[in-house]
């Protein structure tokens, strides 16, 4: 997840204009939340004497200057180079919030017009706000809105002077600076009847919700896109929604499977969104699910022609300046790594590190979660090879990527992008000896943890004009054994197809397990973070050694692997500590992975039925928490951490697995609906997928797409899916309108929420198997 990923922006020179947070639909009913909020904290006076009423009292100039018709004017010399060499500067005493927004107003003019910058320097960071205005010889009001990329407490707000053609008189006034103010926020809940806004399959269960405060049942009706009554029955009432905190009955018309687009249902007031009933319903989401990692790769020009005009950029971090990286990126600077890792680690080596997939709304690459988002989709692939009845579709062709037609599946090509960039994450053999907990030791083998910049950079950022530094952090025993269960995965699916690389994969993953054997408990720390990306951090690894032995015991059927699977604790542990509530599994749980694929692939090990009981005991724990008297919407969550949609999608990973196992079709319907929660059968009647239903995603978190501070990048494309409702939210505008807000009612469409509304790979890959999966079931 990219939970710890606390992004940031420096939006350098922004003007913008703030979409209405109100996501509200014109004739659509608005349900206001029924819980009790705190008043927002308002958005007073930054600036002192930004009006001039009290003579020059602070503010600084230079030269200086006098007040005059309540403006402060200043006789700045010609020829001055542009730059603080003439000045009007003043120091506020306030915390620069990172991801908030705030807006600077005033108005100057100048004798003799010219452009003058207006900062907020911070060094060594980049300033939060750097930008031109033009100055005229009459006064001229302007506003200036910015996001900060930095913390900066009592920041300058400076007017640099410099650059005048001739000596010119510059005179400013009403200098005001404020905060965003979102205490006119109403949270949109969309419709009191609740469907998948996408739609249902024809021979799938199709279930909806209703809030209606009473327990009594009401009348529902099934209308077809003519208007005309389909099907009609009682709701059930059902009681109190633990996680939203409404009265709820669910409405079932599963045994409706006429194809159709257009139906509404309705009961008492309500209407719901128009959904479809298709057999194909999630066919082109399969699609979008995957063209999402296409957008999100590094180290190739996304092509307009595959991608759409709007989504072609220049090949991010190639090293074409201002580029930094990816080409040759050193490790992390002592003064750095002082901080993460307590002591002075470097290496002297620098790695050709490009290629993979931007982690998520950063541009950084981080290999457990690089891991888990390329497995997932091998997953998504090797499932077509082994299971009855399911074919693969992803083929050569299928897909908008540049490796259509390369004889290979496109699934595999994009899996590919990852991949290659995990083995080149690589400490090379016969390295230098590097520092670990006061000792030099060989780390020849392992893999780097993640490699980003040094600072964040701004929303939006395109990846190929991001100028920090980026490096590599220190090797970890979680990266080596992610490298080793992906490189075996990818060694069986790649060996018909590219047997060099497949060999390639498979010697980095036997290599990369060596090496972590060899240093079992380098781990990578939680104070690896907030230095331009996310920790990731590990403290168990006895999971991801169970996945790489799990892997490569299945790539290669030898004995030392399964020996250490075997032994491994997790192979025979509780089935509540291999599948976790509300996780699945997850970039730092990985031991539920293991189990699917021993389950799943064809070996000779002896327990396979046990382990096929432990999946499908897994799938009733969380049908379990499904079917919870106090469960409205049919989600398999009883919580909801940071990234909730991919914890439920992980989940159905697990339930839908259970089907393949069993061909036990209550499995199959409990996932279908599953489904349903994150097209928009949830209490905010929200489609977390963009361009999927009614009510979608507009503001996703992602430096590639921060529409909302600037109209010259694109919303997010369609298929790309927003982390969602997380219980501890924590971000400027979640701490804004989200306090005290029930589990599944804390998410806020805002850019800024990261905590709520971000996009990842890993979440990413979660929904390209689970809709990969359900468009089998059509
Ligand atoms: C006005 O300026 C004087 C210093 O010249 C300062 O002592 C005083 O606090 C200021 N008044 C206000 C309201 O800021
Ligand atoms: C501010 O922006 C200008 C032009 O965009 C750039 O040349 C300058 O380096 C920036 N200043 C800082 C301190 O980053
Ligand atoms: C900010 O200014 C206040 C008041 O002058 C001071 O107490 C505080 O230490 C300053 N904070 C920082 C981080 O410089
Ligand atoms: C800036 O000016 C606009 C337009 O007059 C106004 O709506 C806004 O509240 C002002 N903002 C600040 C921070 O003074
Ligand atoms: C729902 O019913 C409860 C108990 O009857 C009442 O306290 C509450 O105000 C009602 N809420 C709404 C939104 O009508
Ligand atoms: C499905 O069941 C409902 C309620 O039990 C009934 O009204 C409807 O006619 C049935 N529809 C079909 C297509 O069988
Ligand atoms: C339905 O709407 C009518 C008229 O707008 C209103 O009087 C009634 O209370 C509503 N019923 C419910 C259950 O909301
Ligand atoms: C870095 O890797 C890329 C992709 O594999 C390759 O095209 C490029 O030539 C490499 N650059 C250097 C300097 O090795
Ligand atoms: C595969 O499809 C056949 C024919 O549709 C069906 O009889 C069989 O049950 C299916 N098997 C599984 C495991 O779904
Ligand atoms: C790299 O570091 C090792 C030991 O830390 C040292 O022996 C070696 O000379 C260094 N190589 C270079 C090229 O600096
Ligand atoms: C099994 O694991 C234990 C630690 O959990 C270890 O001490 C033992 O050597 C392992 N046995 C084998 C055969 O690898
Ligand atoms: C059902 O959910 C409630 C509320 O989340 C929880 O307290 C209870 O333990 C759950 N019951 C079961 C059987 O899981
Ligand atoms: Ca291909
Ligand atoms: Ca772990």
């Amino acid at each position: 997840m990219s939970a710890l990923l606390t992004t940031v922006a420096t939006i350098a020179g922004l003007l913008c204009i703030f979409a209405d947070p109100v996501n509200a639909k014109p004739g659509q009913s608005v349900q206001a939340r029924d819980v009790t909020l705190p008043p927002i904290p308002g958005s007073p006076q930054i600036i002192t004497n930004g009006a001039f009423t009290n003579a020059t009292y602070g503010w600084e100039s230079s030269p200086t200057g006098k007040i005059q018709n309540g403006l402060y004017c200043i006789t700045v010399p010609s020829g001055s180079a542009p730059g603080n060499s003439s000045y009007l500067r003043t120091t506020y005493q306030f915390l620069e919030t990172k991801n908030d927004v705030y807006t600077v107003n005033f108005t100057a003019s100048s004798s003799v017009g010219f452009d003058i910058i207006v900062q907020t320097p911070d060094p060594p960071l980049d300033p939060n706000l750097n930008t031109t205005v033009p100055l005229t010889t009459t006064p001229h009001p302007f506003s200036v809105t910015f996001s900060p990329a930095n913390q900066a407490p009592n920041a300058t707000l400076e007017f640099d002077l410099g650059g005048a053609p001739a000596e010119a008189q510059v005179c400013i006034g009403d200098v005001s600076m404020k905060r965003i103010d979102r205490s006119g926020y109403v949270q949109f809940v969309g419709p009191a009847l609740k469907v998948n806004q996408l739609g249902y399959l024809p021979q799938g269960p199709k279930v909806a919700t209703l809030v209606a405060n009473n327990t009594k049942a009401v009348t529902w009706s099934l209308l077809s896109a003519s208007d005309s009554i389909v099907a009609s029955g009682n709701t059930t009432p059902k009681g109190m929604d633990a996680a939203s905190g409404q009265v709820v009955s669910t409405i079932d018309f599963s045994n409706v499977t006429q194809d159709g687009d257009g139906y509404v249902l309705t009961a008492g007031n309500a209407t719901s969104y128009p959904f479809t009933i298709s057999s194909t319903v999630y066919d082109t989401l399969r699609q979008d699910s995957l063209l999402f990692f296409y957008q999100q790769r590094s180290g190739i020009a996304i092509d307009a022609a595959l991608a759409g005009s709007q989504y072609a950029r220049a090949a991010g971090h190639v090293q074409v300046p201002p580029n930094q990286g990816d080409v040759q990126v050193p490790c992390q600077a002592v003064h750095d790594s002082l901080i993460a890792y307590l002591e002075p680690w470097t290496c002297n080596y620098t790695l050709n590190v490009t290629q993979g997939w931007y982690d998520a709304g950063d541009q950084g690459k981080y290999v457990v979660n690089g891991g888990i988002s390329a497995a997932q989709l091998l997953m998504e692939y090797e499932r077509t090879q082994h299971i009855a009845n399911a074919t693969n579709v992803l083929v050569d062709g299928s897909l908008r990527i540049p490796e259509r037609n390369n004889g290979v599946p496109d699934i595999l090509d994009e899996a590919r992008w990852e991949i290659e960039f995990l083995l080149k994450m690589q400490v090379p053999a016969g390295s230098p000896p590097q520092l670990f907990n006061g000792s030099m030791i060989d780390m020849s083998g392992l893999v780097h943890h993640k490699m980003h910049d040094n600072q964040w950079t701004p929303l939006p950022t395109d990846p190929s004009q991001d100028p920090k530094r980026r490096e590599l952090h220190r090797p970890s025993t979680a990266a080596a054994l992610n490298v080793a269960a992906v490189g075996a995965m990818a060694a069986r699916s790649f060996a018909t197809y590219d047997s060099a690389f497949s060999q390639q994969c498979l010697q980095a993953a036997t290599t990369a397990y060596a090496a972590a054997t060899k240093n079992p408990a380098i781990l990578a720390p939680g104070t690896d973070w907030d230095l331009g990306g996310g920790a990731y951090s590990d403290d168990d690894v006895t999971d991801e050694f169970y996945w790489a032995a799990a892997e490569l015991y299945l790539t290669t059927g030898q004995q030392q692997y399964l020996t250490d699977l075997t032994n491994n604790t997790y192979h025979t542990a509780n089935v509540s500590t291999l599948f976790t509530i509300p996780d699945g599994f997850s970039w730092g749980s990985v031991a539920a992975l293991a189990q699917l694929d021993l389950a799943t692939i064809p070996s000779n090990i002896s327990n396979h039925p046990a382990i096929v009981q432990s999946v499908l005991d897994a799938a009733d724990m969380y049908l379990a928490v499904q079917r919870n008297a106090t469960n409205g919407y049919g989600v398999f969550l009883n919580s909801y951490p940071w990234g909730s949609n991919s914890n439920n999608l992980n989940d159905i990973q697990v339930v839908a697995t259970a089907f393949d196992l069993s061909g036990n079709i209550t499995y199959r319907d409990a996932a279908l609906q599953g489904v349903d929660y994150v097209l928009g059968r949830n209490a905010l009647a929200f489609s977390y997928i963009r361009g999927y239903g009614t009510n979608y995603v507009q503001n996703v978190h992602s430096r590639l797409y921060a529409h909302e501070l600037n109209d010259q990048v694109p919303q997010a494309p369609a298929g790309a899916m927003s982390g969602g409702a997380n219980e501890d939210a924590s971000d400027p505008p979640a701490d804004d309108v989200l306090q005290g807000c029930k589990p599944q009612l804390c998410h806020v469409d805002d850019v800024n929420s990261y905590s709520t509304n971000e996009v990842a790979i890993n979440w990413g890959s979660a929904l390209a198997w689970v809709v990969g999966w359900a468009a089998s079931q059509g």
